[in-house]
């Protein structure tokens, strides 16, 4: 997150972090998503290496309810207060969507959903997040996640900013110049001077706000670097996948062990 501020404790308690643990056992974290259902994250498909596709048992893992990534404190239940609860569950199933395309530059498709092993503990730290049914254009959208800053390096902490929605004919225009498409199913946000997502951020939401309840209107999928005046972030839009979730979820279902 470009430009933003340190989220409060338990703020967008849907965040989840996407752990990956390589041939050798080394972890590494790349991207965000956001929880769904109790067993269920959504996050990009560019997220997911190419191997691990509609494959069960690949080695990824989701941490949910964490705030400060470098925290040690033991959140064991019946302990004392704890700030971090965290939660870890692992991915046993991954459907990427079919019509992604990893060799094209336009990240149109960029959505794949994560099935966990067992589902989360519902907290004040864990919460899943609405989807939302119809793209509308806010006054504001909201962002969370623990990519690069302002310094290029990631943030140990979650972070938030609100972002501007960004014309779409104007979006389309925009990139069309650098021969990039936006089709229906993307949506554009962001594009004033240092306020954006960024690298990390990727597969969380893009957020609104109708009073009471949050809603995922949009997936962070790319950019041209990060918070370029005039360069808005490019999306996925929920909304146009709400059907592709809604079945999928009902697919994995059906065949799960
Ligand atoms: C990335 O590489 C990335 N501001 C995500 C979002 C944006 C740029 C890059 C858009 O994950």
């Amino acid at each position: 997150i470009v430009g933003g501020s340190e989220a409060t404790l338990g703020e967008y308690p849907w965040m989840a972090r996407i752990i990956h643990k390589n041939i050798n056992g080394v972890k590494s974290f790349g991207c965000a998503g956001f929880l769904i259902h109790p067993k269920y994250v959504v996050t990009a498909a560019h997220c997911i290496h190419s191997k691990f596709t509609e494959i069960r048992g690949a080695p990824y893992s989701v941490l949910l309810g964490e705030h400060n990534t470098t925290s040690k404190i033991d959140c064991s239940p019946g302990g004392t207060f704890c700030a971090d609860p965290v939660q870890i569950s692992r991915v046993t199933k991954i459907i990427v969507h079919k019509n992604y395309d990893r060799s094209s530059n336009n990240h149109h498709n960029d959505i794949a959903l994560l099935y966990l092993n067992k589902a989360v503990k519902l907290t004040d730290f864990v919460q899943p997040i609405c989807l939302a049914s119809e793209e509308s254009i806010p006054k504001k959208y909201y962002m969370s996640g623990w990519g690069k800053t302002e310094t290029a390096e990631s943030s140990p902490v979650k972070m938030k900013v609100d972002l501007v929605a960004f014309d779409k004919v104007l979006c389309k225009n925009k990139f069309q110049m650098i021969d990039l498409e936006i089709s229906e199913s993307q949506l554009c946000a962001g594009g004033e001077k240092l306020k954006d997502s960024c690298n990390g951020d990727s597969g969380g939401p893009l957020m609104i706000f109708n009073g009471t309840h949050y809603f995922a209107s949009g997936l962070v999928s790319y950019g041209i670097g990060c918070g370029m005046k005039d360069w808005p972030g490019v999306y996925t839009s929920i909304p146009h996948y709400l059907n592709w979730i809604k079945i999928q979820m009902l697919d994995i279902n059906a065949k799960a062990p």
